[in-house]
């Protein structure tokens, strides 16, 4: 089953936006498999945004993604990877569309909210950069 890595980021959790976030994508059908509040090592937050090692942006984004706590899921669903980056909304909350959640909740782009992994191969490696295997809940939803 395709799933994907979705954290909610430390902008989101300090405006009590938790449950906002996290409603949309078990309203949508997708089903919750992984779940933790954590503070982000700055080791962890260099490998996540690995590509962007370069961008003039790199270190205003490592300070930002450790600033606080961060929720990171582990969402699971027929095309949850393309779906959750639909939900989430373009990268730039002032071009995200009303009913994103970026569209919504947000107006800056180095406070965009939420990640979401942006394609499967990209979701497996962020995934098992911040999950070990035994914090993975399978279940059937029953609906
Ligand atoms: P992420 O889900 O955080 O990866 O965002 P998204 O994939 O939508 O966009 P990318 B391009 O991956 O941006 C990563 C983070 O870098 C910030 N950013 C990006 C800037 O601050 N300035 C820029 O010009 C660009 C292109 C936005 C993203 N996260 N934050 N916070
Ligand atoms: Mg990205």
């Amino acid at each position: 089953m395709e799933q994907t890595f979705l954290a909610i980021k430390p902008d989101g959790v300090q405006r009590s936006l938790v449950g906002d976030i996290i409603r949309r994508f078990e309203v949508k059908g997708f089903t919750l498999v992984g779940l933790k509040l954590m503070k982000v090592s700055r080791e962890l937050a260099e490998k996540h945004y690995e590509v962007h090692k370069e961008r003039p942006f790199f270190s205003s984004l490592i300070e930002f993604i450790t600033s606080g706590p961060v929720v990171a899921m582990v969402w699971e669903g027929d095309g949850v990877v393309a779906s959750a980056r639909k939900i989430i909304g373009a990268t730039n909350p002032l071009d995200a569309k009303p009913g994103t959640i970026r569209g919504d909740f947000g107006i800056d782009v180095g406070r965009n909210l939420i990640h979401g992994s942006d394609t499967i191969e990209t979701a497996q490696r962020e995934i098992n950069l911040w999950f070990i295997q035994a914090e993975l809940v399978s279940w059937n939803p029953a609906n």
